[in-house]
């Protein structure tokens, strides 16, 4: 009788595998445009999709400028003495070793430099740092090496793997993307059961480590917070764009650190309402998200 049970227990569970398996690329979203993601031949910011990105990019341009005019300052500084107090030019040096004019305006300039870059900076960093009242909040858990997410107000959570076990893209990891509404250069950024979010809200995200030290990241919003055992911490985001947004995980956090990448979906009101009945329904039950499905399934 027990083996029986066994035996029956055990084709439920492969069949719920298979099932949910299948389920797990479809999360019904389509035509969605990547908009954040790291291309091969190109430097500089992702597309800023948040103001918090916007702010963090304008912020990067006026410091470039700053830098550029005082190293021009010291390169023709440099430039005059080289000239005209070679020994040469100049064979007489004079021996004097203060000048208080001078010294107070190399005290001066710089504190003024520094009062205006804390100025500009400053108030972009406090509006990183202070959380709003949130419309969706979720919660972020790093493990090794995979993301968790529970959406807190709805009393759900999945977890988020790679597209692609062996880390090679062989034809079948290609056809698994595809089949995820992705490409194959989309591999080793693209998820299973991806973030989708509606576009507009403020969304609030609690960060935290159920192993070791991880870190989540969204560079198109302009986002990262270390993900702490034994700590939340918590970071925010206003969408602005509809799209597929991509990171990585931050923190060095042991072999299969670059193999586990964070997908959010932005996505429209209308089908966020649409996934979020699909999402409850498909992960209903699995109250510990920190349990991996795919551990429990082969055990
Ligand atoms: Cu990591």
């Amino acid at each position: 009788m027990r083996i029986a049970n066994l035996i029956s227990g055990l084709g439920a569970v492969t069949i719920s595998t298979l099932l949910a398996g299948a389920a797990r690329a479809q999360d019904g979203i389509t035509g969605l445009e990547i908009v954040g993601r790291p291309l091969a031949d190109k430097t500089g910011f992702q597309p800023a999709a948040t103001e918090l990105a916007r702010d963090q990019q304008w912020l990067d341009h006026m410091l470039t400028i700053l830098s550029i005019g005082v190293s021009a300052l010291v390169v023709v500084l440099l430039a005059i003495v080289i000239v005209r107090f070679n020994r040469k030019a100049n064979p007489t040096p004079s021996k004097f070793t203060h000048n208080t004019p001078i010294e107070v305006v190399w005290t001066l300039v710089p504190v003024l430099i520094l009062v205006v870059l804390g100025s500009f900076s400053l108030p972009i960093l406090f509006k990183q740092q202070e959380i709003p009242d949130a419309d969706i909040t979720i919660k972020a858990t790093g493990n090794q090496w995979y993301w968790s997410y529970e959406y807190v107000d709805d009393g759900f959570g999945f977890d988020s793997f790679l597209i692609g076990d062996g880390k090679v893209l062989t034809p079948e990891v290609e056809a698994k993307l595809v089949a995820a509404g992705y490409s194959k250069d989309e591999f080793l950024l693209a998820v299973d059961n991806a973030v989708v979010l509606p576009v507009g809200k403020t969304i609030v995200v609690q960060v935290t480590g159920a192993d070791v030290i991880h870190s989540w990241t969204i560079p198109a919003f302009a986002v990262k917070q270390d993900a702490v055992p034994g700590r939340i911490a918590e970071l925010w985001f206003k969408p602005e764009r509809e799209g597929i947004y991509f990171g990585q995980c931050s923190e060095l956090c042991g072999k299969d650190h670059a193999y586990m990448p964070i997908t959010v979906k932005v996505v429209s009101e209308a089908a966020y309402a649409e996934w979020l009945t699909r999402a409850k329904a498909e992960f209903a039950g699995i109250d510990t998200p920190n349990r991996p499905v795919r551990v429990a399934a082969a055990e």
